[in-house]
Formats: structure tokens, C-alpha cells, sequence
């Protein structure tokens, strides 16, 4: 059966709809049924959470003969209530792909061979302990994934900081989440989020800005609809410089100029305190205002916005100063609740961070946080890039827990429960992810564990970056081979996937949940905590790693919580609740905590809201100038070009791309134009075009006048397709304060081929 994009989405969300409908949970759907054969019914069924987005939604896994035939909804998982979005219901389909990866390779002579675990490990230790004993430590470095589980991204960590002494540990999360992280601890003190989901039904302003719910959280648009539907008043204010299908629910669409957020956001704060819609109890209990390190009034701030009335930002944004003024009002209204949803149009940005603060500026003028439906809620793209890496401290500059490589306590503290002298943790930040690989390039790093992430095809200016990967000594743990990456591998592991493992995620609300493991791997594939415990071993730290179980890494990462502001929940309860947001004060319980800094919620305090992340519990209003993007169209290149996500596809479509129905509906990368740009240029719908950057090009089919509209001058490409890589053309620029790169912006000319 040939299955359109538009029956496809429309499936979708019958099935979301009816399942809303009291319809109950969805009959699952099995392996088969998906693919066209026969129904085959499930044996027994498995608790775990599904392999893709940040949303974390509850699935039970249906197995018969060892096979995974089936995957439906977690009814008692609060996240979902047994929703899920059409991706999950073919998971079963990734497990059994025929390019599973089932022997570890080692390149010989230009050649993949297959070899024994002995042999590739031996190998690997070798090349590793070679480059340690000659060019130190910060010679060898590790990059993981926020779609890892807990327990590895942990084991990884403590090996590389705390055995061989090195900080050079990142992961994707710095491409995504590291200017929300900067956000949150810049203004909060602490990482992330005060709300949870449980804000959507409280909410009566949606304010969604660089995001595409729809397509990319597609669960939590289901709750942002639903309660637009129980309540008619709830108003929706959907920010974005292209048009998406998630603005099909906006009551006011703002189309504002590509890298125009600051302006934009800054504006409405001057309506806010202009017409003193300021909560000015609120503000003075619990706020303090700063101009970069300098403490400044309120008076002081209210003459720095002076420069973003809504007349002058309309000419940088391209918004009438009306419109403004409309969406400033509705998000301040007094009595309501005003909840702020974004994602990487935010933060993929040389100003990421600042656009983080200027969201959360709205929030604390106001007083509207921290009380249901009134909070700012950064929406995380990975399954658990905030439980692996985030909470795990799984980037260059921090240790487990929310501690930092720089405190010599913090140093101390984990040292001890590592079982390591506190010298062997340096107190030097890693690389950081661009510096990492642009190491590299130049031969500072000389060999890299790349573990369940496909950076030739993720990262920004990648065909850059590739000669690094030619250069160093690489080692690819993947499930699939090949992959772009792992083309570039000098051994490739065979990992287990999902399922075929049990382990830990934590997604955007705080939530911890267990994966149970239903299946064996195929082949020789090995869960990545078996593979990276055996390396240690080989390293000659085999001491350091005495689990037998992931319940005994989690047992010492709770060590590592306990007493701190993210405490845990215990192993056991994880296995039996469908989910535990923590804080979880003694790791005892399943009730875990739904809001952060208020009382009568958060544990750790006692009356009123306490910003407990600053020493003077007050979190800060930033007065943050404007800053546009690093690269700005010219008249050589003369359009923006921006670069996101589809609904069938996850990120390099390793996954996804095995789906014979979601490559069906979504068979090629492509990228949206305007139609008043596409006539001018005489380019029709499906055209192909040639992108070209100051860094490389990329030859797209042209889509115009479907579903997306980027605003005239505007480009929209996406970069699931391997053959066609869009990377190569974006802009590897990033923030200075979080490092994460801005993949939403770069120069670009375009011409037909
Ligand atoms: N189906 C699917 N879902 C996914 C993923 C996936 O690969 N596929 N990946 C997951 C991951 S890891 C992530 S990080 C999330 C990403 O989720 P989203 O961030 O929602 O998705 P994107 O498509 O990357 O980009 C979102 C929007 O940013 C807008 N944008 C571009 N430039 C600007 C700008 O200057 N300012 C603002 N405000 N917006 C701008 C784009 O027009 C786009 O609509 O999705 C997660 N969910
Ligand atoms: N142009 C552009 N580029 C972007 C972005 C963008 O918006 N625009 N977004 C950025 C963002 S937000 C993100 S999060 C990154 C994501 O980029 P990547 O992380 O590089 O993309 P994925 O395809 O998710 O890669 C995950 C890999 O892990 C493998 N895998 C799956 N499960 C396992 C496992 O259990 N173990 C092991 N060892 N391997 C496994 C998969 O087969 C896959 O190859 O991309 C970034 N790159
Ligand atoms: S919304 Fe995200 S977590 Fe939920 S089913 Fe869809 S892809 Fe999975
Ligand atoms: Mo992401």
C-alpha cells in the first residue's frame, strides 16, 4: 500500500485523536500489521520508553519468540497516557534492519574486515594506551549522546575523567540542549526546568517560539491541542520565521526575520514594564537585575529597553510594533498563566543563551513561574539528554550531579566515590564539542570513542570536520554499519539497541524511567556498558568498574546525587513506577517532584519560592543587548539558509530510514522556498537546487508552496538524507557562553542544476 505524507499525518493523528476520544488505549500494533503481513500476537509485554524524542513518552513492548512484534502506549505513564505518535509504532522495525551491525569491524588495508571482540578491543586498548604514554592524556578523547542510557553515558565518564584522566568527554547534547543549560544556570543558578508537563492543562497562554511541536514533540502538541480544545480562551502565540504545520493551532502567528529573537523578546519585556504589566511583588521578593556582572536597577533596566521599544524592533524584525504590543498584553495578562515552550530556534545560535535568559526575563517580570500552567519549560530533543548527559555531567567541563571539573570539591567529592586519587581528575575543562573535533583536524587529538551518535553527519561545516575524522585513530560503537561515521572508523563495535538492553532516560521534565530490556542483541552486538567495561579492563582499570549489573552503576551514580539538588529515585522503584521526576529527597519513594524552588512541592523548600540555585535565592533579569547572526546575507550570498526536522525522521535516519512506511512518506532530504524567491529564480517544485555556502554545497530537490513556508529570503533544508549532506553548507560558529553551535543560521546563494 502506497501511504502519502498527508494520509500519513492524518493517521497520525486519527489515531492520537480516537485514542483521546475515550477511545482507551490503541490497540497495539503489530510488527507485521505495520509492514502489511499477518497479525502476530504478543507474548509477554515489557515496560520501557520509546527510543526517540526528548517528550519520553511510556510504551509497553510486546515480545513473541524472542522477537519484539509489537509496541503500544503506556497507559500509566503520566507523560502519555498511552499516546504515541506514528514514529514509536514502528520501532519494532529497527531492531531486525538488515544492516545491523552483528561482528566488530577493524579497517585493514582501506578494508572492513570482521574480527573477534579479543581481537577489536585489544586493538583499541592498544592505540589508546600508545597515545596516553606519548602525548598525555588529553591525547584520546570520548564523544556519546543524549540517546545513550544513564548507566553508559556514566561508565564512560568516570573511565575517560576519572581513570585516564582526561576531561575531553562531550556528546551531542552540546548541538542542542547547551544554551538552554547556559540559560537555566545563568539566570536560575541551577540546570534545568522548575515545570513539567503537568503545566500544559494549567495554562492559558501558550507562548511557543523556534520550535516545531508538530512535527518534532508530537505528544506534547497533542497536550498543547487538547487543552485548546477543552478551553477555548486559552490563547496560542506561535513565533517563527517560517510557517509550520504546528501553527495550524496559533490564535496569533508572529513571522519575524530569521536571528531577530533578541529584539523580538526584548521588545515585549519594554511593553511589559512600559505599561506596567510588572509583578512588581514578585519581582522585588525574588529577582535582581544585571548587566553582565554588574547588578543594575530596575530603573536602570527599564532605560536599557529604551532601545527595543516596538517601533525600533519592528525595523530589526520585521514585526509591526502593534503586533508586539498584542503579544506582549496576552502573555502578561494579570490572573493568567502563561507557559513558554521553545527548542532549537532558540538555541542553535551564537546568542542562545541570551535568547534563554530574554524567555525566562518574560517569566520573572511577570511572576509567571512557578505556579502551574505559569512556567518556562525548554523542550529537551533527545530521549535523555538530560538524564545521560546533562545530570550525568557527561560534557568537558562538568562531574556527576551538577558539579564542575573547575571546584576542587566538587573534584574531591567524586574522586572519592570513583575510587581515584582527586589529582586524577584535572581541573582543566575538555575540549568542548568544535574544539574536539577541530583537535582533530590539527592532530591535537589522536584518538576518539564516538559511542551512539553519527557526528560526520550531525555536526555543522562537516565535510571540515571529516579530515579530523580521516586523521584520528577511530573507534564508532553504532548499531548500524554503515553510517556516515562509522565509514570513517578505524574499528567499529556492534552495539545493542533500545530494547535489546535495559538502562536509564531522563527526558525534559525531570523524569527519570527505566528501559527494560525485552530481547537479546543480534549477533555478537553488546550493550555499549559491556563494551566500554572490557576497554576499561584492557586500560587496566578493570578495578574501577566491579558492576555486575546497571542497577550497581546506578547504585554508585546515586552516591553521587545524594545531597545534592537532583537527587535520584532507587533502581527498584524506577523498575516499578512509570517514571519519577526528581528532586527524590532519601532516593526513597515514587512520588518524586512535579515543581521546582516552590513550597509544598519541592522538598528542599520551606515557604513561598526560593531560587535556591543563587546564594541570595534570587534569580536574575538579564539586560542582554542585541546580537544578530554570526553570518549575515550579503549580496553574494544572499539568502538565510536554516535547517530542522521532519516528523518521519529522526536526526541521520540510521533508525528511522529502516521504516519502509516513513521512508515511503518522507524519501529525500529537501529544502523549502519561498514561492515569491522560487518565481524570481524560476525554480519549480521539485527542482533540483544547488545550495552553496562559504563552506560547501549541497544539491536539494526544491519544495514549494507545500506544508513549510519560510518567509521570502528564508530557506528551509533538511539533513536526515546521508547521500546529500546538508552539512556540509552550515556554519560551525557558536555561542561563546554554551558552544553549541548555530545550525538555524547561515549565508547562502541558490541556483537551479
Ligand atoms: N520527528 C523528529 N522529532 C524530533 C527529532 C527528529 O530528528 N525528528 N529530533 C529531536 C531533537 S534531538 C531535537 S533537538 C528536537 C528539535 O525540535 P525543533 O527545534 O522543534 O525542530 P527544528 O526543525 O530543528 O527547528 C525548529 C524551528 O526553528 C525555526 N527557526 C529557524 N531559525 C530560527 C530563528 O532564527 N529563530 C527562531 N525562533 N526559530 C528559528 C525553524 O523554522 C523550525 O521551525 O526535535 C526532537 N524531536
Ligand atoms: N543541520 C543541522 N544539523 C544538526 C541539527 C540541526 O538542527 N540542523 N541538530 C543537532 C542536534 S539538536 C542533534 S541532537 C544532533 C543529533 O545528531 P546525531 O546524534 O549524530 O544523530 P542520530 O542519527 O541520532 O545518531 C545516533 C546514532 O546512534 C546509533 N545508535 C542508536 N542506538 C544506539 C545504541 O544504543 N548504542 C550505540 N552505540 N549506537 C546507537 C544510531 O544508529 C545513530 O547512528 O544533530 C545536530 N545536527
Ligand atoms: S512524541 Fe516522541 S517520545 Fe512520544 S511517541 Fe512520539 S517520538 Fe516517541
Ligand atoms: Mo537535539
Amino acid at each position: 500500500m502506497k501511504f502519502s505524507r498527508r494520509q500519513f499525518i492524518k493517521a497520525s493523528a486519527v489515531a492520537a485523536a480516537l485514542a483521546t476520544a475515550g477511545c482507551g488505549v490503541q490497540q497495539p500494533r503489530k510488527q507485521d500489521e505495520v509492514s502489511g503481513g499477518t497479525q502476530v500476537e504478543a507474548e509477554k509485554w515489557y515496560k520501557a520508553v520509546c527510543r526517540y524524542c526528548g517528550t519520553g513518552c511510556g510504551v509497553m513492548v510486546g515480545v513473541k519468540d524472542g522477537k519484539v512484534v509489537a509496541v503500544k502506549g503506556d497507559k500509566d505513564n503520566e507523560v502519555n497516557k498511552g499516546l504515541l505518535c506514528a514514529k514509536a509504532y514502528y520501532l519494532p522495525q529497527i531492531l531486525t534492519a538488515k544492516d545491523r551491525l552483528t561482528k566488530p569491524l577493524i579497517r585493514r588495508n582501506g578494508k572492513f574486515v570482521e574480527a573477534t571482540w579479543d581481537e577489536a578491543l585489544d586493538l583499541v586498548a592498544e592505540k589508546f594506551r600508545e597515545y596516553i604514554d606519548k602525548y598525555g592524556p588529553d591525547s584520546v578523547g570520548f564523544y556519546g549522546s543524549g540517546q545513550a542510557y544513564a548507566e553508559e553515558e556514566y561508565v564512560a565518564n568516570k573511565l575517560f575523567k576519572g581513570a585516564i584522566g582526561t576531561n575531553n568527554v562531550e556528546g551531542n547534547p552540546r548541538l542542542c540542549m547547551a544554551s538552554a543549560v547556559g540559560g537555566y544556570i545563568t539566570t536560575f543558578g541551577l540546570d534545568e526546568p522548575m515545570g513539567a508537563y503537568a503545566d500544559f492543562e494549567h495554562a492559558d497562554v501558550f507562548f511557543i517560539i523556534g520550535s516545531n511541536m508538530a512535527e518534532c514533540h508530537p505528544i506534547l502538541f497533542n497536550r498543547v491541542t487538547e487543552r485548546k480544545y477543552a478551553d477555548p480562551n486559552v490563547k496560542i502565540i506561535y513565533c517563527d520565521p517560517r510557517k509550520q504545520r504546528s501553527m495550524d493551532i496559533a490564535d496569533i502567528v508572529v513571522n519575524f526575520k530569521p536571528g531577530t529573537d533578541l529584539a523580538l523578546l526584548n521588545a515585549m519585556a519594554q511593553v511589559i514594564v512600559e505599561e506596567d504589566l510588572v509583578d512588581h511583588e514578585f519581582v522585588k521578593k525574588h529577582t535582581k537585575f544585571m548587566q553582565g556582572d554588574v547588578e543594575i536597577t530596575f530603573d536602570q533596566f527599564k532605560q536599557f529597553l529604551q532601545e527595543f521599544t516596538p517601533e525600533k524592533a519592528e525595523k530589526i524584525c520585521g514585526v509591526p510594533a502593534r503586533e508586539i504590543r498584542k503579544i506582549a498584553r496576552i502573555f502578561a495578562e494579570p490572573g493568567k498563566n502563561s507557559m513558554s515552550l521553545w527548542t532549537m530556534g532558540i538555541n542553535q545560535r551564537v546568542a542562545g543563551v541570551w535568547a534563554n535568559n530574554l524567555i525566562h526575563n518574560l517569566h520573572l517580570l511577570t511572576g509567571k513561574i512557578c505556579k502551574p500552567g505559569s512556567t518556562p519549560l525548554s523542550l529537551t530533543g533527545q530521549p535523555s539528554a538530560c538524564g545521560s548527559v546533562r545530570e550525568v555531567g557527561a560534557l568537558s567541563h562538568m562531574l556527576p550531579a551538577h558539579r564542575l571539573v573547575k571546584n576542587p570539591k566538587h573534584r574531591e567529592e567524586i574522586a572519592k566515590i570513583w575510587g581515584v586519587a582527586p589529582e586524577k581528575i584535572s581541573p582543566k575543562p575538555g575540549y568542548h564539542t568544535m574544539e574536539m573535533f577541530r583537535a582533530a583536524v590539527d592532530g591535537r587529538l589522536k584518538a576518539l570513542w564516538v559511542m551512539c551518535t553519527n557526528p560526520a553527519q550531525s555536526l555543522p561545516n562537516a565535510t571540515y570536520y571529516h579530515q579530523g575524522l580521516e586523521k584520528v585513530f577511530l573507534v564508532v560503537s553504532e548499531a548500524y554499519h554503515p553510517t556516515l561515521t562509522s565509514q570513517f572508523a578505524d574499528v567499529v563495535l556492534p552495539a545493542a539497541l533500545w530494547v535489546e538492553k535495559e538502562g536509564i532516560y531522563g527526558n525534559t521534565e525531570r523524569r527519570t524511567q527505566h528501559v527494560a530490556k525485552a530481547v537479546d542483541p543480534p549477533g555478537e552486538a553488546k550493550p555499549d556498558v559491556w563494551i566500554l567495561m572490557e576497554f576499561a579492563k584492557r586500560l587496566g582499570y578493570g578495578h574501577l568498574f566491579p558492576y555486575k549489573s546497571n542497577e550497581d552503576i546506578w547504585n554508585e551514580y546515586l552516591q553521587c546525587t545524594a545531597g545534592t539538588d537532583m537527587e535520584l529515585a532507587s533502581y527498584e522503584d524506577l523498575k516499578k513506577a512509570h517514571g519519577i521526576q526528581w528532586p527524590v529527597p532519601g532516593q526513597k519513594g515514587q512520588k518524586g517532584t512535579v515543581r521546582r524552588y516552590v513550597a509544598g512541592e519541592d522538598p528542599y523548600v520551606k515557604e513561598g519560592i526560593e531560587f535556591y540555585g543563587k546564594p541570595d535565592g534570587r534569580a536574575i533579569i538579564f539586560a542582554r543587548p542585541y546580537k544578530g547572526a554570526a553570518e549575515e546575507p550579503n549580496d553574494e550570498y544572499p539568502f538565510t539558509l536554516t535547517t530542522g526536522r521532519v516528523l518521519e525522521h529522526w536526526h541521520t535516519a540510521t533508525m528511522t530510514g529502516k521504516c519502509p512506511t516513513l521512508n515511503r512518506a518522507q524519501p529525500h532530504s529537501f529544502v523549502e522556498i519561498n514561492p515569491v524567491d522560487a518565481s524570481k529564480l524560476g525554480i519549480k517544485d521539485g527542482d533540483l537546487v544547488k545550495i552553496t555556502s562559504r563552506r560547501g554545497q549541497v544539491v536539494l530537490p526544491a519544495r514549494i508552496g507545500r506544508q513549510g513556508l519560510p518567509q521570502e529570503g528564508l530557506l528551509f533544508a533538511t539533513w536526515f538524507e546521508a547521500e546529500k549532506l546538508t552539512n556540509a553548507v552550515t556554519i560551525d560558529a557558536f555561542d561563546p557562553g554554551s558552544k553549541e553551535p548555530e545550525f538555524k543560521l547561515c549565508a547562502v546563494k541558490i541556483e537551479k542544476v
